[in-house]
């Protein structure tokens, strides 16, 4: 597999507790390495283009009022196999499901507030990436 770039973000219930050091220290022991990053607070109509592809879910409404309750942190992270080995980190969405040394089992409070968001694919990958940061905030 090749070098990839992968989008992250560690969400407000997380910033709050302090956890964004805990959380960068598994990307990196994960052989993940942070180029880009910036603490950011986003509306809740951001948060709503952001997660568009829930948006006929039910839970969306609150999950886009989660993500602007609190400032988050939005980082690109690089990698071998980044986008496979960042959703392995982060475990299930659900942290009742998540498995033991992965993020959301240690540190997320309920399936809606699970601490972390990674790309699930390539194209995806890369769509996130451009809706938060520029081409001279990311560092080779
Ligand atoms: P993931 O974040 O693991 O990619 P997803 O894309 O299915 O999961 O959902 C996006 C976010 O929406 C998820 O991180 C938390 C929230 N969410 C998902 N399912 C939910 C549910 N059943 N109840 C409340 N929030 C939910
Ligand atoms: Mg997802």
């Amino acid at each position: 597999m090749a070098i990839q770039r992968t989008f992250s973000i560690i969400k407000p219930d997380a910033t709050k507790r302090n956890l964004t050091g805990a959380i960068v220290a598994k990307f990196e022991a994960a052989g993940l390495r942070v180029v880009a990053s910036k603490r950011i607070h986003l509306s809740v109509a951001q948060a709503g283009v952001f997660y568009a592809v829930h948006k006929e879910r039910p839970f969306y409404g609150e999950l886009c009022e989660f993500m602007a309750s609190e400032p988050i942190v939005v980082q690109v992270l690089e990698g071998e196999d980044a986008i496979a080995k960042n959703r392995e980190v982060m475990g299930a969405t659900n942290p009742a499901e998540a498995a033991e040394g992965t993020i959301r089992k240690e540190f997320a409070l309920s399936i809606g507030e699970n601490s972390v968001h990674g790309s699930d694919a390539e194209d995806t990958a890369k769509e996130e990436i451009a809706y938060f940061f520029s081409g001279l905030e990311l560092v080779g």
